[in-house]
C-alpha cells in the first residue's frame, strides 16, 4: 500500500496545527507510520486520500453504529440542514430525542443535551458537586472521561498512550478534590473515602471501560459501589459516553443489575454529529439551571441537524434490537479469530468483547484494571497494528482504546481480517 499523499498531507497539517492532528491519539505516535489521512467513508470501509481501502473498526471511534453514510441518517441530516444549522433557541426535536433516552434507561428521568462526551462529564460532575454540596470526586486510573480539568487525572485514552495520564495546565488546587481508585478494586475505593476530608460528591465510573483497552466491570464490584455509594450519601455516575448503545441498547446498564444516579451519554447519539448528554432523576436534574442554581449551558446544545441524526440511530435501534445478536457474533467470530492466529504463532493474546465493541491485548494474563493493561505488549501492538494497515484492516492506533463493530461490517470483512490477522502475526513474531 502507497502512503505518498497521506505523508505529504500529515506533513503540511504538522505546519499549522500541533501535532497534525486536532485530537493526539489520531497522530498515531503509539503505532508504527503516519495517519492515513481519509477522503470518504462507505458502509464498513474507509477510503484514504492515496485510494487505499480499509475495513473500519474504529468508526470514528465508537459513534457510527450502522456505519458510514447510512441513508437513513443521511436523509434525517440533510432534510434538518436544509431547515437552518443552528436557531439557538428550543426545537421539538430535541424532546423527542429526550424521550427517546428516557424511555430506555430507568436511571434517567430528564436528560440535557451538550456537544461532546467532555462536556457532558464536566457538566455531571459539576451538577454532583452542586447537588451534594462535596467538592471530592473519585476517579478510576485508566478510565478517560474527556479533558475536563478534574477528570484529567491518571486518564486513559490518549493521555495513557503519551505517557502523560495527568497534565500540566491543571491546577494542584482541583486535581487535589480528585481522589483515584483502583478498577475493579473495592478496597481502593473504600481507601478514597476514608481519604478525604471534605466528604465526596461522586464516583465517576466507565462501567465497561473502553479507555484503557476494554476492561469491563465485574458485576460484584459494581455492586459495592453501589453500597457504598449508597452508605456514604455519594452520587454514582456512569460514564457510559462509549459504551451506550454499544454494549446493548442500553449500554452497560443492560448488562449489570445496578443502577447509577446519573449517566453521561455521547458517540451513538449523535451519530457521528457532535452530540454529548447528561441525565438523571427528577430530582437530582432539578438542580440545573434554570430549574436549580447549578449553571450550565452553550450555543450549540441540541443543534437541530445532531439531533435529527441521533434521533433517526436511537430509532433505528430501537426499532431493531436484534442487531445486537449479530453485532456481538461478529465481535466474538473477530476475537476468536485474532486469539487463534496468535496462538498459531505462540503470540500471548487475551481477548474481549462486550455487544460491538471488542478489545485484546498482546498479554499473558487477564486485564482487570490500568496496571495489567500497562503491562501489555506495546512493541507487538505497534507491529500489528501496522501490518493490518497495510493489510487493510484499520484498527484503533493505540492499544489503550477500543475497536467497533457496525451494522455495515459484513461476515466478508471478518474472514479477511482474520485472513489478515494470521499473515500479520506470522510476519511479526518471526
Ligand atoms: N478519545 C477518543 C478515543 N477514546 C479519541 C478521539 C479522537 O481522536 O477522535
Amino acid at each position: 500500500m502507497g502512503y505518498d499523499k497521506s505523508i505529504a498531507a500529515f506533513k503540511e497539517a504538522y505546519e499549522v496545527i500541533p501535532g497534525g492532528v486536532d485530537s493526539p491519539v489520531r497522530a498515531f505516535s503509539g503505532v508504527e507510520g503516519t495517519p492515513p489521512f481519509i477522503d470518504h467513508g462507505k458502509g464498513g470501509y474507509l477510503y484514504d486520500i492515496d485510494g487505499n481501502r480499509y475495513i473500519d473498526f474504529v468508526q470514528s471511534w465508537g459513534p457510527l453504529i450502522f456505519g458510514h453514510c447510512d441513508s437513513d441518517i443521511e436523509a434525517a441530516v440533510i432534510e434538518a440542514a436544509k431547515k437552518g444549522l443552528s436557531f439557538g433557541a428550543p426545537t421539538t426535536v430535541e424532546t423527542e430525542l429526550a424521550k427517546e433516552i428516557v424511555d430506555l434507561f430507568e436511571s434517567i428521568d430528564k436528560v440535557r443535551f451538550v456537544s461532546s462526551g467532555t462536556e457532558a462529564v464536566m457538566s455531571a460532575i459539576r451538577l454532583a458537586r452542586g447537588v451534594t454540596g462535596r467538592d471530592d470526586i473519585v476517579k478510576f486510573t485508566g478510565c478517560y472521561h474527556g479533558h475536563s480539568d478534574s477528570l484529567l487525572v491518571q486518564a486513559g485514552s490518549g493521555a495513557a498512550t503519551f505517557g502523560n495520564p495527568s497534565s500540566p495546565g491543571v491546577p494542584a488546587d482541583l486535581t487535589k478534590h480528585t481522589l483515584l481508585a483502583t478498577y475493579n478494586d473495592i478496597e481502593s475505593v473504600k481507601q478514597c473515602f476514608a481519604d478525604s476530608k471534605e466528604g465526596v460528591a461522586c464516583v465517576i465510573i466507565e462501567p465497561i471501560a473502553g479507555n484503557m483497552g476494554l476492561v469491563p466491570a465485574e458485576e460484584s464490584f459494581l455492586q459495592e459501589l453501589r453500597e457504598l455509594c449508597d452508605a456514604n450519601g455519594a452520587l454514582l455516575i456512569f460514564d457510559e459516553v462509549m459504551s451506550g448503545f454499544r454494549a446493548s441498547l442500553k449500554g452497560a446498564q443492560g448488562i449489570t443489575a445496578v443502577k447509577p444516579d446519573m449517566v453521561t451519554l455521547g458517540k451513538v447519539i449523535g451519530a457521528g454529529m457532535p452530540v454529548g448528554a447528561f441525565g438523571a432523576s427528577r430530582e437530582i436534574m432539578s438542580h440545573l439551571s434554570p430549574e436549580g442554581p447549578v449553571y450550565q449551558a452553550g450555543t450549540l446544545s441540541g443543534n437541530p441537524v445532531a439531533m435529527a441524526a441521533g434521533l433517526t440511530s436511537l430509532r433505528k435501534l430501537k426499532s431493531n434490537p436484534s442487531v445486537y445478536v449479530d453485532l456481538g457474533n461478529k465481535a466474538k467470530r473477530l476475537m476468536e479469530g485474532f486469539k487463534s492466529a496468535a496462538d498459531a504463532v505462540g503470540v500471548p493474546m487475551v481477548t474481549d468483547v462486550r455487544g460491538s465493541m471488542f478489545g485484546f491485548f498482546f498479554s499473558d494474563k487477564p486485564v482487570k484494571n490500568f496496571a495489567d493493561a500497562m503491562e501489555n505488549d506495546q512493541k507487538m501492538f505497534a507491529k500489528f497494528h501496522k501490518g493490518m494497515l497495510d493489510r487493510g484492516v484499520y484498527l484503533a492506533c493505540s492499544s489503550f482504546e477500543t475497536g467497533f463493530i457496525s451494522t455495515a461490517t459484513t461476515d466478508e470483512m471478518i474472514d479477511d481480517a482474520i485472513k489478515a490477522a494470521y499473515e500479520t502475526l506470522g510476519e511479526v513474531s518471526k
